[in-house]
């Protein structure tokens, strides 16, 4: 008699050569219809899957852990960043936890170079400008932006990501500083010129552009607190295509509504999906480029995020350690 197949809740509707391949692999539970799950729909979940596949927009807490049921062995994220999850609470449990790292590098590092662009040139106004057809014709100081080559780009976190958005920065003429908890190999500080920053006030106090790229752990969160964005640059902005929980939402929008700082581009936000009405005005006044949560929003790169996510799936339970296990530790 075959064995039977585990049965793989997914929680959201996933790239169609993706679900086929679930299919045909697992007893795969979908969610075609793509509507985020309840809590108590996750709650339902846990309690009779063998491996559960959440995305970020199921919080994973210990309420929901509580609950799993003695199968649940291995939540398996469609996503790099884990911070909807209580790896803590799903460690004790004995439940593995893995995510989809470097296949949306790429993808994401040019969402961030996207927001630098848009901000600083005034991308996304000046389409809204010709749609809404508003556009006059050209003037000598119609529309003026801000030079990015030449400028000082800070990076928060030279991971994978941050170091993929500091080569792209590079070619484009940026002056590359970051902040990490460690220097990154001289070879490749070498290769891009990059100067470390282990005081984060210091290098944030002098730089043009900041990008956002280090994940959200109980560490970072507010990391940009409102004494730290208070020493930015005036005429400076910040890019977020990491958590919006790093950055305290509330005082860098005061302090772009007082002219304090020059504005910021963000693929995420601190309450998503939720938006600050403050910031759709700021972005109505030209200072502020926002995107729904899409940097690594590519046919290609989620598909490789699918994967990633069945590789993990499939070497777990054929008893070996999957390739993206995160531990507490890692972060
Ligand atoms: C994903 C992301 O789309 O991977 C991440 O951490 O932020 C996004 O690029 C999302 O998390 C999928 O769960």
């Amino acid at each position: 008699m075959p064995s039977k197949k585990p049965l793989v809740v997914v929680t959201r509707k996933l790239p169609d050569p993706i679900e086929t391949r679930m299919m045909e692999l697992f007893d795969a539970r979908l969610n075609v219809d793509d509507r985020p799950m309840t809590k108590a729909e996750l709650i339902e979940a846990v309690k009779l899957a063998d491996v559960l596949v959440p995305t970020v927009t199921d919080r994973i807490d210990a309420g929901v852990l509580s609950q799993a049921g003695p199968n649940l062995r291995l939540i398996a994220n469609f996503g790099a960043g884990v911070d909807h999850i209580d790896l803590a609470t799903a460690r004790q449990r004995g439940i593995t936890v893995t995510n989809t790292p470097d296949v949306l590098t790429e993808d994401t590092a040019d969402m961030a170079m996207a927001l630098i662009l848009s901000v600083s040139r005034r991308v996304a106004e000046g389409e809204r400008l010709v749609r809404a057809s508003k556009w006059e014709g050209w003037g000598p100081t119609f529309m003026l932006g801000h030079r990015i080559w030449g400028k000082r780009l800070g990076i928060i976190g030279m991971g994978r990501i941050g170091q993929a958005v500091a080569r792209r920065a590079h070619a484009f003429g940026l002056q590359i500083h970051y902040h990490n908890r460690r220097p990154v190999a001289p070879r490749i500080a070498e290769e891009l010129g990059a100067t470390y920053w282990e005081s984060l006030d210091q290098m944030l106090a002098r730089m043009d552009i900041i990008s956002v790229n280090c994940p959200h752990t109980p560490a970072t969160f507010h990391l940009l607190s409102a004494r730290r964005l208070k020493l930015v640059r005036k005429d400076a902005y910040i890019v977020n295509t990491a958590r919006g929980e790093v950055i305290d939402e509330d005082t860098m929008i005061k302090l772009i509504e007082t002219g304090e700082m020059g504005g910021c581009g963000l693929d995420v936000y601190e309450h998503e999906p939720a938006v600050n009405p403050k910031l759709v005005r700021l972005a109505k006044a030209g200072k502020v480029t926002l995107l729904p949560h899409m940097g690594s929003a590519t046919i290609e790169g989620r598909v490789e995020m699918g994967e990633k996510v069945i590789i993990n799936i499939r070497t777990f339970l054929d008893n070996h350690k999957p390739p993206d296990r995160v531990l507490p530790s890692m972060l």
